[in-house]
């Protein structure tokens, strides 16, 4: 039966008359104007066609559906618009069941919904992430989601955005079924359902929930969104569902998604979507094969390189993790054991799991067994002497093609590949703390790092499933450099009349986790003191330079870690401490400053133009490639709000063309 064609991106086959429909529209399947058009020529096509008993909706490649267009938000919009392919699909009359090949997401989840029936391949997942982006779903899937699984793992679902594979589908009635071949279990579906009832989602009756475990899903997605309106409005929209019509359900499902769509909150989580897939991308890289990297060494088994050893074995590496005695070895293999043990019992890793990690990692004192390594990350105490030191010695241990990356934050990695005969091998890996968590690593792009060994390590950054930011040499990277520029403003603030708790309270309501003041006591601030008294004797006098962090360092007030810092912690909990208001208004007096009073909105413009000045500073000076590679390391290592899409965003510095 020859292929039939229904747009450039929609064609179907015949199979014994069933209709067999695949959207091809590379890369991930949006529901482009073309595959909307091309759904409904083929149901028009269907409808007419006497000897068509219904139909299948499948996708090509590693997709089902990817979603709508993000592109085409806030473009004129181009019928058939979505909601009118997806009531088309529900109403139609002969049975339509959809074979999901692979990821079927947002708009792509909303046309699952809509089909009469679900056929689950092995690879594929469903969700609706549209919160992730600022808006709700806007065809449907707020009011047909809690009719097919019930309104409290509808709040879980939609409210999270998060995504469900197969299996957890089937349990939730999401998917009537996992197939190993979708395609020809649903047009045996399709042939079981001909002629008979068809079980439309939209006809089907919310069924009745247990108020209480209502309250508890909602308060779980209220209390993760840091202050975004879409998920409380996608809650709002499921609970709705039980007592609307599905036609007032939808107009008010489609009015609060038009008003979402257009809002600030989502232009920034667009460009901050759009942001991270540019951030991957190296014009000069794209014909360069990455090296195979199977065997990582990590020198150093402290808190950050435990962490990154955990992240390299969860990802499927062999690990070789190095320490100076064997019994350090030892406790450093106690340790990564321990994180894995944690993952084990909150069940983010399963017992086997564990295993198989443990039984990639070797734990030594023998400088000797990283020659068998492709890469070694250093993660040894930040001195110089000990780095170029530790350089020189694994350069005349590993294999001439293995790489060498150094996890140093503050020194200059430039300076530590010179200890090494051939520096177009070394590069700058900056994980963040604890690395088995956080997402950023910022990846030092050295003046005589090759080409080769750059995308290898972008390579390795990806399968450890993190984002990786490339930065050019400079004091501190992108992330520390924005970060001192907005702390020295901060500390302006406070010797200019603001309080900690004010600045604090200000960014926490601005979206921030938490106050950078809050932060740097968990931190610890004795690491800060050392290098401002390291950096004292070649300070600008002429240069503003606030004391107050010293008078509390001198004081013994180091942070968190004991009890005292910008804060006071009696049993655990942040506190206002008098003490800490006596230091600021002594160090205001000293200096003659009349304190004045700051507002929350003065508070966040002053910290945000700090920011931003820095930020366009290290654009000028190539440190960073691109504005939304600023925001991306604010927000994934310094809390920045995501909702906000960064500082270089927040003053209207976009990454091109994406919005
Ligand atoms: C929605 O559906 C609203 C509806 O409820 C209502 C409508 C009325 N649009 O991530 P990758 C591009 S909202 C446009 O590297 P992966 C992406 O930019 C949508 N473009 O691949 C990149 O382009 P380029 C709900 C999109 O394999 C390329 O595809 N859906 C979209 O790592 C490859 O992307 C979502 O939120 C899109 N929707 O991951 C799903 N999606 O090569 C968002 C991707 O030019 N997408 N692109 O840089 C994803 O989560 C991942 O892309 C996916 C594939 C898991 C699909």
């Amino acid at each position: 039966m020859p292929e039939m064609r229904f747009s450039q991106s929609v064609s179907a086959r015949l199979d014994g008359g069933v209709l067999v429909v695949t959207i091809n529209n590379p890369p991930v399947n949006v529901l482009s104007a073309h595959v909307r058009a091309g759904l409904i020529a083929a149901l028009d096509h269907a409808a007419d066609a006497p000897n068509i008993v219904g139909l299948v909706i499948s996708g090509t490649g590693r997709a089902f559906i990817g979603g709508a267009d993000i592109k085409e938000f806030g473009k004129p919009p181009v019928v058939p618009m979505l909601p009118q392919v997806i009531d088309r699909i529900e109403a139609f009359e002969k049975p339509t069941i959809c074979a999901v090949n692979g990821v079927a997401l947002g708009g792509g989840c909303e046309v699952v919904l809509a089909c009469h029936g679900r056929i689950a391949g092995e690879a594929a997942s469903f969700g609706l992430p549209e919160v992730k982006l600022g808006i709700v779903p806007g065809a449907g899937g707020t009011q047909r989601l809690p009719r097919l699984i019930g309104t409290v793992a509808a709040i879980d679902l939609i409210g999270t955005g998060r995504a469900v594979k197969a299996g957890e589908a089937v349990a939730l009635g999401l998917a009537d079924a996992v197939a190993a071949d979708p395609l020809a279990a649903a047009v045996t579906a399709v042939r079981d359902n001909a002629g008979g009832a068809l079980r439309r989602t939209g006809n089907i009756d919310v069924p009745a929930a247990d108020p209480e475990a209502v309250s508890a899903a909602e308060a779980k997605v209220i209390a993760r969104s840091r202050g975004q309106s879409a998920p409380a409005e996608a809650v709002r929209l499921v609970k709705a569902a039980a007592g609307l019509s599905l036609e007032q359900g939808l107009a008010e499902e489609r009015a609060t998604f038009l008003r979402l769509r257009d809002s600030e909150e989502s232009a920034a989580l667009r460009h901050v979507f759009f942001a991270e897939r540019a951030a991957g991308k190296v014009e000069a890289l794209a014909d360069i094969a990455p090296r195979p990297i199977e065997t990582v060494g990590i020198v150093g088994t402290g808190l950050m390189g435990s962490g990154i050893a955990v992240s390299a074995l969860t990802s499927g590496y062999r690990v070789i993790a190095l320490e100076q005695t064997p019994e350090a070895a030892e406790s450093g293999r106690e340790r990564i054991a321990g994180i894995l043990d944690k993952a084990v019992q909150s069940r983010r890793m399963t017992a086997e799991g564990r295993e198989a990690c443990l039984a990639r990692l070797e734990a030594t004192a023998e400088i000797k067994a990283l020659e068998t390594t492709d890469l070694v990350v250093e993660a040894v105490f930040d001195d110089l002497s000990v780095k170029t030191e530790l350089f020189r010695r694994l350069d005349g241990i590993v294999a001439p093609g293995a790489i060498l990356a150094t996890n140093t934050s503050y020194l200059n990695p430039d300076a530590i590949a010179t200890a090494t005969a051939d520096p177009s091998r070394v590069v700058g890996l900056h994980f963040f703390s604890p690395a088995n968590v956080m997402r950023l690593v910022e990846v030092v792009d050295c003046a005589r790092t090759a080409p080769e060994v750059l995308a290898s390590v972008l390579a390795f950054v990806k399968r450890l499933g993190k984002l990786a930011i490339i930065c050019g040499v400079t004091e501190g990277f992108i992330g520390n450099r924005v970060f001192s520029a907005y702390r020295r403003e901060a500390e302006f603030m406070l010797e200019d009349g603001a309080l900690p708790q004010e600045i604090d309270a200000a960014l926490e309501g601005y979206g921030f986790p938490m106050g950078i003041f809050a932060v740097n006591d968990m931190a610890g601030l004795e690491i800060a003191w050392a290098r401002r008294k390291r950096l004292a004797a070649t300070r600008d006098p002429a240069v503003r330079y606030v004391e107050i962090a010293d008078r509390l360092c001198e004081a013994g007030r180091l942070g968190r870690k004991n009890g005292l810092g910008w804060y006071a912690y009696p049993d655990g909990a942040r506190t206002v401490d008098p003490a800490v208001t006596a230091v600021i208004e002594a160090a205001r007096a000293e200096k003659n400053i009349a304190p004045r009073a700051f507002t929350k909105d003065e508070i966040i413009a002053r910290l945000l133009k700090a920011m931003v000045e820095e930020g366009t500073a290290l654009l000028a000076e190539g440190v960073a490639a691109r504005p939304g590679d600023i925001d991306l390391v604010m927000i994934n290592g310094y809390g920045f709000p995501a909702h906000k899409g960064g500082p270089m965003f927040s003053v209207g510095q976009n990454t091109e063309g994406t919005i």
